[in-house]
C-alpha cells in the first residue's frame, strides 16, 4: 500500500509539473501574443485613413511630378477647396430652398425677386480662395466656368433663380448677372444690376480701384472696365462672356487706351438688388 501510495504521489506530482509547465507555456505565449499589440495601442496610434490617404498621395505626387514640398502643398489645398465646392453643390441640388424661375418679362422687380444670396452663400463661401485672390475674381471665375451661355425659350423672357442656374449650368445673360450678384451679395458685396436696355445685362460692382491692380496682372485680363454712376465707380461684370471681371464684348463699346464709352444707341439702366 505504502508502495503504491510512494507511485501515487510521484504521479501526483509529475502531473502537477506537467501541468505548471503547460500553464506557464501559455502565459509566455499570452505574454508574447498580446503584450507588442497592447504596447503598441499604448505608443504607436495607427493613423487615420484620411492621413495615411493623405501621406501616400503627398509622397507619389512628390515623386511622380518632381514637386517641392511648397507646390505640393499649394496643389493640396486645390483639391481639398474644389472638394468643398463639390460638396455644396451637391447640397444646392438637396434643397428643397432651390426654386425654379418663371416665364416674365424683364423688369426691376422681376429681377429683384430672382435674387437669391441665401441660398448660394455656402457654395460662394467655398468659391472665394483661400489665398489673398479677390473674392470678386474668384466668384466671377466659377460663374464663367461653370454656366454657359444659353439663350431664352423662342420669343420670351426667362428669368431663373441662381440656384437653377447652377443646377442647369446655363443661362442668357440677366440668368448669369442674378447668379453673380447673388453670390456677390452673399459674402458682403455690393452688386448692382447693369442694364443695357433691350440688349444686354451685366453686374456693376462698388469695390475698391485697388482690385484693379490685381486684374490687370491675371494673364489675359487686360485693362478692366468701370463705369461711373451717381458718383461711385462700377466695375462691370460678364461672365457670359469674359473669364475676368471688368472686361465688355467689343459689340457695346467703343475702348481706346485711355478711355471707353457705350457704343451708340444704347441706353443703361443701373438699378440695385
Ligand atoms: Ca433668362
Amino acid at each position: 500500500m505504502l508502495g503504491l501510495g510512494e507511485h501515487s504521489r510521484k504521479i501526483y506530482i509529475s502531473a502537477l509539473v506537467i501541468f505548471a509547465f503547460l500553464v506557464g507555456l501559455g502565459f509566455s505565449f499570452f505574454v508574447i501574443s498580446f503584450y507588442p499589440s497592447a504596447q503598441e495601442n499604448t505608443y504607436y496610434r495607427p493613423v487615420s485613413p484620411e492621413s495615411t490617404e493623405g501621406i501616400s498621395l503627398l509622397g507619389s505626387m512628390l515623386k511622380k511630378y518632381h514637386l517641392t514640398l511648397e507646390e505640393c502643398n499649394e496643389l493640396m489645398g486645390t483639391l481639398e477647396r474644389e472638394n468643398k465646392i463639390l460638396r455644396e453643390e451637391r447640397n444646392l441640388v438637396f434643397n428643397p430652398e432651390c426654386k425654379t424661375g418663371k416665364l416674365a418679362e424683364f423688369s426691376e422687380e422681376n429681377i429683384r425677386d430672382a435674387m437669391d444670396p441665401g441660398i448660394v452663400r455656402n457654395l460662394a463661401v467655398s468659391v472665394v480662395s483661400p489665398n489673398s485672390e479677390n473674392p470678386v475674381i474668384s466668384l466671377h471665375r466659377y460663374v464663367y466656368e461653370n454656366v454657359k451661355y444659353v439663350d431664352d425659350p423662342r420669343g420670351e423672357e426667362y428669368i431663373a433663380t441662381p440656384c437653377e442656374t447652377l443646377l442647369t449650368g446655363g443661362g442668357d445673360c440677366e440668368d448669369h448677372a442674378i447668379l453673380l450678384a447673388s453670390m456677390l451679395e452673399s459674402v458682403g458685396i455690393d452688386a448692382k444690376i447693369v442694364w443695357l436696355k433691350n440688349t444686354h445685362t451685366l453686374v456693376g460692382i462698388e469695390t475698391s480701384e485697388e482690385i484693379n491692380q490685381e486684374i490687370e496682372e491675371l494673364q489675359g485680363c487686360g485693362n478692366p472696365l468701370w463705369l461711373d454712376h451717381d458718383g461711385t465707380k462700377l466695375l462691370l461684370a460678364d461672365t457670359s462672356f469674359a473669364p475676368c471681371p471688368g472686361q465688355v464684348e467689343n459689340i457695346y463699346v467703343e475702348r481706346s487706351e485711355e478711355e471707353w464709352g457705350w457704343k451708340d444707341g444704347y441706353e443703361v439702366v443701373v438699378f440695385d438688388v
